[in-house]
């Protein structure tokens, strides 16, 4: 892992922030409005070196959690539906590539680092989110192929992308019995449910993911059998570090918003700012974004180094980001009074895109519940 100094890191977060101000920012309402899921702004961003932030230098940009932090914050700013997408992309190249031997490195990493081929991350089934352990999508063996059966369920970018990781029952119930395979796009016997109407991130497909017979080369599975549930976690610490930090993002430019609009608008003959009420929401929403961004930031520099109490510290900045993050923007939405609440304002998106991260890469009810087993176990 590169590491960066403190100039590499300014120009890094600009050339991020060049970015998310050219390709994502202006687009952003467009493409929540109207579902758009912007593949050619994606391949702008593999070009750029967003493909495989942290994959090691041999592919991909060999950068540190904390540069992702970083980064996600920037993007998030320009689209957090997208910034959010691009980071699952970067758990599922960053499994390969930790977990792949060479051959399946070499296969698959150069397209997803360009993100010519963009990845999907498959664990959440119709009948089991947060106990992830019990999955019951099969893979039997049938000489040097498996056979999968079952659904994948919430798959983001599910449809639109081609490399799906996908983690698979092979052997025992529980953790130990789960693999991890990848399966491209144009397998036989694997097909998508439609694009599930939610409240927020419409700028990215959620689909499920079905498999009828999908045959599967064995030479397509990370790791040993039984290794799946482990390379899945490993693979959700940093997703939950990257999707707190663009919590972090979208909130910090909603607070941005709202801290030029208190300035402008009038009431009772005076800015709103000259209310202590509106200037101490302003001050708490402060507290709560340089927080986060501290135990982001924190919880990086832990996974960076391979602290032992780095599971929960993702878990505990993912849980505080998250819920900061929307509590930041949904304030910024009430200080805009009635325009808040309107599209073309942005706002009501960052607060309908941030809401849904209190819920997935892991509850934030998991995340207090690692975070207190930590505390009673250590
Ligand atoms: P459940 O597990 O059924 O939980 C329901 C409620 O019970 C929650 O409030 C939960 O916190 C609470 N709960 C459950 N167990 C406990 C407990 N032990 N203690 C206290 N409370 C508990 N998954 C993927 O694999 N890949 C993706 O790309 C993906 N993308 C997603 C995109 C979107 C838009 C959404 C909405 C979800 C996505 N998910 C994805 C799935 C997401 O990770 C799950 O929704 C999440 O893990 C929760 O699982 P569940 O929805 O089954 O809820
Ligand atoms: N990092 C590394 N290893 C981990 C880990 C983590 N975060 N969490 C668990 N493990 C290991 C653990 O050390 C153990 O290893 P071993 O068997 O070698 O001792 C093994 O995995 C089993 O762990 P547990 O005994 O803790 O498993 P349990 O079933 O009790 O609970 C729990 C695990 C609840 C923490 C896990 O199921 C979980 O995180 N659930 C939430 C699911 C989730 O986050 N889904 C997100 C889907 S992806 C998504 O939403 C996207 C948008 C992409």
């Amino acid at each position: 892992m590169n590491n960066t100094s403190s100039e590499e890191r300014n120009a890094l977060v600009q050339a991020v922030r060049d970015f998310s101000l050219a390709e994502l920012a202006p687009y952003a309402l467009k493409r929540d409005a109207e579902k758009i899921f912007p593949v050619e702004a994606l391949r702008l961003a593999g070009e750029v070196g967003l493909g495989g932030i942290y994959v090691g230098e041999e592919y991909g940009s060999d950068l540190s959690r904390a540069d992702a932090v970083a980064i996600f914050e920037e993007l998030a700013k320009g689209d957090t539906a997208i910034a959010a997408y691009i980071s699952i992309h970067n758990m599922v190249a960053w499994m390969i590539d930790a977990f792949g031997n060479s051959a399946q490195r070499a296969e698959w990493l150069p397209d997803l680092v360009s993100m010519e081929q963009l990845g999907s991350y498959c664990l959440t089934e119709p009948e089991v989110g947060s106990d992830a352990a019990a999955i019951s999508t099969s893979a039997r063996r049938d000489g040097d192929h498996y056979v999968l059966n079952g659904t994948k369920q919430f798959i983001s970018g599910a449809g639109a992308t081609s490399v799906y990781l996908v983690m698979v029952r092979t052997g025992e119930a529980g953790s130990h019995g789960i693999s991890a395979v990848i399966v491209p796009k144009d397998a036989p016997g694997l097909s998508f449910g439609p694009n599930e109407h939610k409240m927020g991130w419409n700028a990215q497909p959620t689909r499920q993911v079905h498999f009828e017979n999908v045959r599967v080369p064995v030479a397509n599975r990370l790791s040993h059998e039984g290794d799946g549930f482990r390379i899945a976690m490993r693979g959700l610490n940093g997703g939950r570090v990257n999707i707190g930090a663009c919590s972090l993002g979208g909130a910090q430019w909603a607070f941005e918003r709202a801290l030029s609009y208190v300035q402008e608008r009038q009431a009772f003959g005076a800015p709103l700012v000259a209310n202590q009420s509106v200037v101490f929401a302003l001050a708490d929403m402060e507290t709560d974004l340089q927080a986060a961004r501290s135990l982001l930031q924190r919880a990086a520099q832990k996974l960076d180094s391979g602290a032992a109490d780095t599971v929960a510290a993702c878990a505990l900045a993912k849980r505080f980001a998250t819920d900061a993050g929307f509590k930041v923007a949904n304030q910024a939405l009430q200080l805009h009074g009635g325009y808040g609440y309107l599209h073309e304002y942005g706002i009501e998106r960052v607060v309908r895109d941030l809401r849904v991260h209190q819920i997935l890469e892991g509850t934030n009810e998991i995340m207090r519940s690692i975070v207190g087993r930590s505390l009673l176990h250590d």
